[in-house]
């Protein structure tokens, strides 16, 4: 019976003390200890995680996506776990349209003053009213040095059937709609945005034409299969390339005479978010570290990428900040591109896409 009352005392204390707590402090926020971090692959310096996490006691999961459109179809399937996701410039734009991405709340991110002045007021989100700028880079060809005597500057060795045919089974596509349509579009002379219907045919046509050669469509590993000689031709991202150049010399990569895609990837917070203020707060807290002069600088020095974080330069090393394959020259910037949003004629793309990976 003593047992019993005593058991029942400690019941009541046990239920009550956490409302006698919130009592206490007025209304006491959730703490968030974890957040979700969802990113494409090899982009961030990992020890960047356990710095962010001593500071403030928030560890950071993290999730990769190979594409824009591997990223967009899992927040339309109604994946709520992210509090932190990456898409380039023109899905900024679609998801701002589709309603998925959570407005910033500017007070909680004084480091955006960071960013240098071209970065403010991105056509795809004026204002930075949505996301800001992590990282930019370009579109171009990895290649191995030991097979080449020039660099190889041409879609051609990809999509030109009587060079590519030279290379059959040793290169890789993105696997990636809008890079690989993209690509062909400029090899054939067209803007990577053409909404022409007969134009992205022939670019379906080209693609599927030299499907035979291609070794993988991939976006994750292409730098690995370059370094292991697995494939001596890659259709990449600039930043993955140099990465792996530190380590294998015989690496490099060129963008291409026709033209190439340049992107800017940012930090967003999906809409879902907003439905816990506390979440919402964690989020905000990590991209404003993603912002910090010198955190954004180390991030550069591990993912050669470059920064749009004006501040961050002095922690840039030199070698990156004067690399001409990552902050490309005036006359390489003529011959860039940003994607689009391509409204009705992305439905165009999807189609082409679907049969190029069906065929
Ligand atoms: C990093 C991939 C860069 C993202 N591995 C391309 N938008």
């Amino acid at each position: 019976m003593r047992r019993l009352r005593l058991l029942s005392i400690i019941t009541l204390v046990a239920l009550l003390a956490p409302l006698v707590l919130a009592g206490c402090g007025g209304k006491k926020e959730e703490q968030v200890t974890e957040l979700h971090f969802f990113n494409w692959s090899e982009y961030i310096d990992p020890q960047i995680y356990d710095d962010f996490e001593k500071e403030y006691g928030i560890h950071v999961v993290e999730d990769t996506f190979a594409s824009n459109e591997d990223l967009l179809s899992k927040l339309q399937a109604g994946a709520t776990g992210y509090d932190v996701i990456v898409p380039s410039d023109y899905m900024v734009a679609m998801m701002i349209e589709l309603g998925l991405l959570a407005e910033l709340d500017k007070d909680n991110l004084p480091n955006i003053s960071n960013l240098a002045e071209t970065f403010t007021n991105p056509p795809y989100d004026p204002g930075l009213v949505h996301c800001v700028p992590y990282m930019w880079g370009t579109t171009g060809i990895g290649f191995d040095w030991d097979y080449f005597d020039e660099p190889p500057d041409s879609w051609s060795y990809l999509f030109d059937p009587d060079v590519a045919s030279q290379y059959a089974g040793y290169y890789s596509l993105l696997n990636d709609p809008t890079e690989v349509i993209g690509a062909a579009l400029i090899y054939l002379g067209y803007s990577p945005n053409d909404r022409d219907p007969a134009h992205i045919e022939e670019a379906k046509n080209v693609i599927i034409a030299i499907k035979p050669y291609v070794h993988t469509f991939d976006s994750e590993q292409f730098e690995d299969l370059l370094s292991s000689e697995e494939i001596h031709l890659a259709h990449g991202w600039s930043g993955d390339i140099f990465m792996k150049q530190v380590e294998d010399e015989s690496i490099d990569y060129v963008i291409p005479k026709e033209g190439a895609i340049i992107w800017a990837d940012n930090l967003c917070i999906p809409k879902s978010v907003d439905d816990s203020p506390a979440r919402k707060k964690a989020a905000e807290l990590w991209i404003n570290y993603l912002m910090r002069a010198d955190v954004a600088g180390k991030n550069t020095n591990y993912v050669w990428y470059a920064s749009p974080n004006q501040a961050a330069e002095e922690y840039i090393d030199q070698e990156i900040l004067e690399h001409p394959g990552i902050y490309p020259s005036a006359e390489t910037w003529k011959r860039l591109t940003w994607s689009e949003p391509l409204g009705e004629a992305q439905a165009l793309y999807d189609r082409a896409w679907t049969e190029i990976k069906s065929e």
